[in-house]
């Protein structure tokens, strides 16, 4: 845990400076490198594919993309088995993705056919896929908490081993059930993660002008929660952080917070990065911050320290583009659902 005068000092987590020389290896072998990699690619590949078609009209609901966070789910999912139970929120893409690489599922589902992860009738930001371990994202901010936090408790009951997580937001650490979903973690010991996705935003504004602190961890603190402040840009050290915490939460069971400080290259929704929703943000703030873009610093890192060669890393991009070629033209020729189906998914 870190000491109280780092804890809302956000450059001491990941400074402005922060290059590919400052990433730390620790003992990850080339495998699981190279599987970061792939993932993180992966999920912007397709985000940025959803943000062209949005773009180009062929998505009729609204995008939350999450590109520039790639590296927060893509290194907790690392430490995931399926039957855990995992929750999103609006932004989730990554969330599922980072459990289940079937893009076709996901491109299927923001154009509405059926062969989407929910059936084509949730779109962005109703994903599902509880065969996997992911069992929902919903857009009401923090309404996936105290849902994660049942789904934590009954494997608890179960003694099964099994953990939840809980993606949220800074901007949802501000709803009141999250902090009742806090205390009654910490009373029950229920085996939860909460991974609070700290980009700096909720919509338009700016978290210095909501709270009185830039990070969030000081609301586990208050209810006795172990935790964790990480550099939401540095894949490995998210995935070895949360690989000690989730090994403790399964033998002892207990929730745990981590909050990855990170930030988002586009606007609140949709493709466009200059604007947001009502107030602009500094054209600087994401050039800045693309610098420590989470994928660019795991690649340039690897290079340097030869685990592998740029030719095997162009190999691998055009593979992935080979990949949401065909992923994409497959869901645009499904079909929708019928109107049949209208009624298939509705709780009378
Ligand atoms: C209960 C509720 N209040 C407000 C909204 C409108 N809203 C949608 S996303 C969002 C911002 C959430 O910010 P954060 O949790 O930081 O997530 P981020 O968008 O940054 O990923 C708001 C206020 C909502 N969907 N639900
Ligand atoms: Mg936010």
């Amino acid at each position: 845990m870190l000491d109280n005068q780092k804890d809302n000092d956000i450059s001491s987590i990941i400074s402005d400076d922060f290059s590919y020389e400052d990433i730390n290896f620790f003992d990850l072998e080339k495998p699981i490198l190279e599987k970061f990699l792939y993932s993180m690619l992966l999920i912007r590949s397709c985000e940025y594919k959803i943000a062209e078609a949005k773009k180009e009209g062929l998505i009729k609901g609204p995008v939350h993309l999450g590109v520039g966070q790639e590296a927060i789910a893509v290194g907790i999912a690392q430490n995931l088995i399926k039957t855990d139970r995992v929750f999103g929120a609006h932004r989730s893409h990554s969330h599922l993705l980072s459990i289940n690489q079937n893009i076709h599922a996901l491109f299927a589902e923001v154009l509405g056919k059926v062969t989407g992860f929910s059936k084509g009738m949730g779109g962005s930001m109703h994903l599902s896929n509880p065969e996997k371990g992911f069992y929902g994202s919903v857009p009401i901010v923090t309404g996936t908490v105290p849902l994660a936090l049942g789904a934590g408790l009954a494997a608890k009951l179960q003694n099964s081993g099994d953990i939840a997580v809980a993606y949220l937001g800074d901007g949802a650490t501000e709803e009141g059930v999250f902090h009742e979903c806090l205390n009654f973690a910490k009373i029950s010991n229920t085996p939860i993660l909460f991974v609070i996705e700290n980009n700096l935003f909720s919509s338009h504004m700016h978290i210095s002008l909501r709270q009185p602190e830039e990070t969030t961890i000081r609301f586990a603190k208050a209810n006795n929660i172990k935790c964790e402040l990480v550099n939401g840009n540095d894949v490995n050290s998210i995935y070895r952080v949360s690989s000690s915490c989730i090994e403790e939460m399964r033998k002892r069971p207990e929730p745990f917070l981590i909050e990855a400080i990170t930030y988002r290259w586009f606007g609140h929704v949709d493709w466009r990065e200059d604007i947001d929703v009502g107030v602009s943000r500094s054209k600087d703030d994401i050039a800045n911050w693309k610098k420590k873009d989470p994928i660019k610093l795991l690649k340039e890192a690897m290079i340097h320290n030869s685990y592998w060669s740029i030719s095997e890393q162009e190999s691998l991009e055009d593979k992935i583009q080979k990949e949401i070629t065909s992923a994409w033209s497959k869901a645009m020729n499904d079909p929708y659902p019928s109107k049949d189906d209208l009624l298939q998914n509705v709780y009378e």
